[in-house]
């Protein structure tokens, strides 16, 4: 395995990130906080890993990686009550941070994927270069606290892409040059920890992560695990759900669990 500066990565100042554990490699690093979370870690904890064994996307999906080329980590939050909203919110601003810190290292054209990707979308179509995983945990029935884990394409060559996914991509690929993956990720948390920050005293990141959302307004494809639907990307709510005028006229909403969406 390449030796990485990520190993000695160490946060600052700031929330996020503190405390870092560097694995090189693990099952998946969103169980790795789990039971770290379930032991009473503290907000904040990040656990990255150079490769994963079992790493997953939503739907039983698996989210794949070649060792030490990507960001693979997750972080611990304790959403402020109420807690399922808060920890909604707390997605979208993560997202508006990831796509702040990669756009700050290339000048293409990212947007946000309804409900959890990065891509970037250009006349050539669209290209997936980042998926988040939030996990709710919850306790008696009540919702404890939140699991955000982040997959980021950042150095993948791309002879080693199309395994992965037929429209993945990587910063790397899409600039022509390696990323170095310590001040990407120190960055994401300096943003990340700016917009938890504001949200705690009142700002909503709704707007913000709306604004840059890919194809609303265009017509798209929604798959539910039983269904396909065709319509207009309409909107999102109030609770960030995708709101889908379908060929048939009606208004469908659809909540982030169990839906993917694509452009037709
Ligand atoms: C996601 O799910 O995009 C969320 C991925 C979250 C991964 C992180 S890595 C750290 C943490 N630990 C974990 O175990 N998970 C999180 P979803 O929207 O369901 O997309 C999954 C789909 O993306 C797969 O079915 C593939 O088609 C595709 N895919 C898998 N690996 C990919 C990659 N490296 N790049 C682009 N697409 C990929």
């Amino acid at each position: 395995m390449r030796a990485s500066a990520l190993a000695d990565y160490a946060r600052g100042l700031g929330q996020l990130g503190r405390p870092f554990i560097y694995l090189h490699e693990t099952g998946s690093t969103n169980d790795e906080v789990r039971e770290r979370a379930l032991a009473g870690a503290r907000e904040g904890l990040l656990v990255l890993a150079e490769v994963q064994h079992a790493g997953r996307g939503r739907l039983g999906r698996r989210w794949e990686s070649p060792a030490g080329t990507s960001l693979l980590f997750s972080l611990l939050f304790h959403p402020p009550e109420p807690v399922a909203p808060s920890a909604a919110r707390i997605q979208m601003l993560c997202e508006l941070a990831l796509l702040e810190a990669v756009r700050e290292q290339l000048p293409s054209a990212f947007k946000i994927k309804w409900p959890n990707d990065l891509i970037v979308s250009d006349g050539e179509g669209w290209r997936k270069v980042a998926g988040m995983l939030g996990e709710l945990e919850s306790e008696g029935g009540r919702p404890t606290f939140l699991i955000l884990g982040i997959g980021l394409n950042v150095n993948i060559p791309s002879e080693a892409l199309p395994v992965l996914a037929p429209n993945a991509t990587s910063l790397a690929v899409e600039g022509g040059r390696p990323v170095e993956r310590a001040l990407l990720l120190d960055d994401f948390l300096s943003r990340a920890d700016g917009f938890y920050a504001r949200f705690k005293a009142g700002w909503d990141p709704l707007p913000d992560w709306r604004a840059e959302l890919a194809w609303m307004g265009e017509r798209v494809e929604v798959r539910t695990p039983g269904r396909t639907w065709l319509g207009r990307a309409e909107d999102v709510d109030a609770e960030g759900a995708l709101l889908l005028r379908t060929t048939e006229g009606i208004l469908q909403r659809f909540t982030a669990g169990d839906v993917t969406l694509r452009p037709l």
